[in-house]
């Protein structure tokens, strides 16, 4: 089902025609309204006046975190405190959280972009959703909640962690959809298949997974161990929360963007150029709609391409899936890395888990990445229970992921086989891949 048809299709000019209208509203209430963008408009001596449409979106500066954090907590407001109806605010690893504020128009917004995303994921009206995304300052709880009851489903607020209880509640509520990240429906489906329950037991048909990048190789793992069909959701707290884009549960591959809210644009991560179509670079969105803190060119440090799909069910651009963020990307001897590379290569390798860690330390002048694998239950059914410390089996398989990295990453690791369940596991949040002992 596709939620509000008349948006989601509308043909490519008059979606051009609905954000260009938009923008130009934007860039005025903004000056009208936002001190921060006057002053920043001003100095750089941008015309309002001269503002037709979104092809001017080039003329604007980027925003950044900084300037979030410098604006804390409420100069970025483009109306009064007193209009707020919520505050979020992202924990930032360092210094002060970033504060999003949602005026009413704003929650209606973000609900029925998340009503979107849902349908999007194959989920109906009187369907039943287990929420299991934390809800707290972070958007991923209240914001599926919202939109799971904007499309007429009963949600059930789980929230993260409490695994036992989770099982539970999935066996005896029978929800149809779950939401949670790629991370914690590992978790889940691990503990499904080591306490023994058979599938059966559960109603599951799909999941909404995001909030942390993932690749094919979490979505076998999952779909096999829940018996779900698993989609993507994005989003960031400054935009809005989940539902900034959504992948479609029949097409797969790409997320929409729900265009008519968020234009998005990729850009190169050292120019800021804006990028063709297809290329990755940097994601940057200008809110069209928000009231309470609209962005423009909001520099989201997330790495992705966009590219227009004509077989697609909707006519709204798609992304890539988000390989990593620009901060989070390692330069490993010259050579660019993000931990979804080394994902995806356990995809078809049945001996593996889509648990894995990278550690990154120093060899004498040289940074060395060790990828750490758990071996998966198809290994100990082979083997027994036990697993011999030398083996030709295993010295083999760690040769042949060893080869697989270098072939395709252009990089040599050090490959370690860890015992089953042996890595860390997300207790219901993000959970970190990468570990920098340097
Ligand atoms: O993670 C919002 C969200 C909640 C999205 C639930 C999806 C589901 P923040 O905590 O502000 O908001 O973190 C935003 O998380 O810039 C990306 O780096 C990353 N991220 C979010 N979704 C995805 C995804 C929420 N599907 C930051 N794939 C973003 C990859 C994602 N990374």
């Amino acid at each position: 089902m596709i939620f509000n048809p008349a948006i989601e299709t509308l043909a490519l000019p008059q979606l051009r025609a609905l954000q260009s209208e938009r923008f130009v509203a934007l860039v005025r209430y903004l000056y009208e309204r936002q001190p921060f963008y006057r002053r920043q408009w001003d100095e750089l001596g941008i015309d309002i006046t001269a503002v037709k449409g979104i092809e001017d979106i080039v003329r604007f500066p980027f925003t950044k975190k900084t300037d979030l954090r410098d604006q804390y907590p409420f100069g970025m407001l483009a109306v009064a405190q007193s209009e707020l109806v919520r505050i979020h605010a992202s924990s930032g690893t360092t210094g002060k959280p970033t504060v999003v504020g949602y005026t009413r128009a704003d929650i209606e917004m973000f609900s029925e972009v998340v009503a979107r995303s849902l349908c999007c994921a194959g989920a109906l009206p009187g369907m039943k959703l287990h929420n299991a995304y934390g809800y707290g300052l972070f958007t991923g709880g209240l914001g599926l909640h919202y939109g799971g009851e904007r499309l007429g489903m009963a949600v059930t607020p789980v929230s993260g962690g409490m695994t036992d209880r989770q099982l539970l509640l999935l066996q005896d509520f029978a929800p149809e959809v779950i939401s949670c990240t790629p991370s914690y429906a590992l978790t889940l489906a691990e503990a499904i298949r080591e306490r023994g329950i058979p599938l059966e037991r559960f109603n599951l048909r799909y999941a909404v997974l995001g909030a942390e990048p993932w690749t094919e190789t979490t979505r076998q793992a999952v779909e096999a161990g829940l018996g779900v069909t698993a989609t993507n959701i994005y989003g960031l707290s400054e935009i809005a929360g989940p539902g900034v884009s959504q992948e479609d549960y029949e097409e797969k591959g790409g997320s929409h963007v729900w265009e008519d809210h968020f234009y998005p644009e990729i850009v190169d991560a050292d120019t800021g150029q804006p990028l063709p179509e297809g290329r990755d670079g940097v994601l940057v969105f200008t809110t069209l709609t928000k009231q309470g803190m609209p962005l423009m060119r909001y520099w989201t440090n997330d790495i992705c391409s966009l590219y227009y799909d004509s077989g697609s069910k909707r006519t709204h651009i798609k992304m890539s899936p988000i390989k990593g963020r620009a901060d989070d990307m390692l330069i490993i001897r010259g050579v660019n890395l993000f931990h979804t590379q080394v994902e995806a290569l356990l995809a078809d390798m049945p001996e593996f888990t889509a648990n894995y860690q990278l550690i990154i330390h120093r060899e004498g002048a040289m940074d060395a990445v060790e990828v750490l694998v758990e071996l998966s239950e198809a290994i100990y059914q082979a083997k027994g229970t036990r697993l011999p410390v030398q083996d030709e089996f295993l010295g083999a398989l760690k040769r042949r992921l060893e080869k697989k990295i270098k072939d395709n990453i252009g990089l040599s690791m050090k490959v370690t086989l860890a015992d089953r369940d042996a890595l860390p596991r997300s207790e219901g949040g993000k959970l970190k891949r990468i570990l920098d002992n340097r």
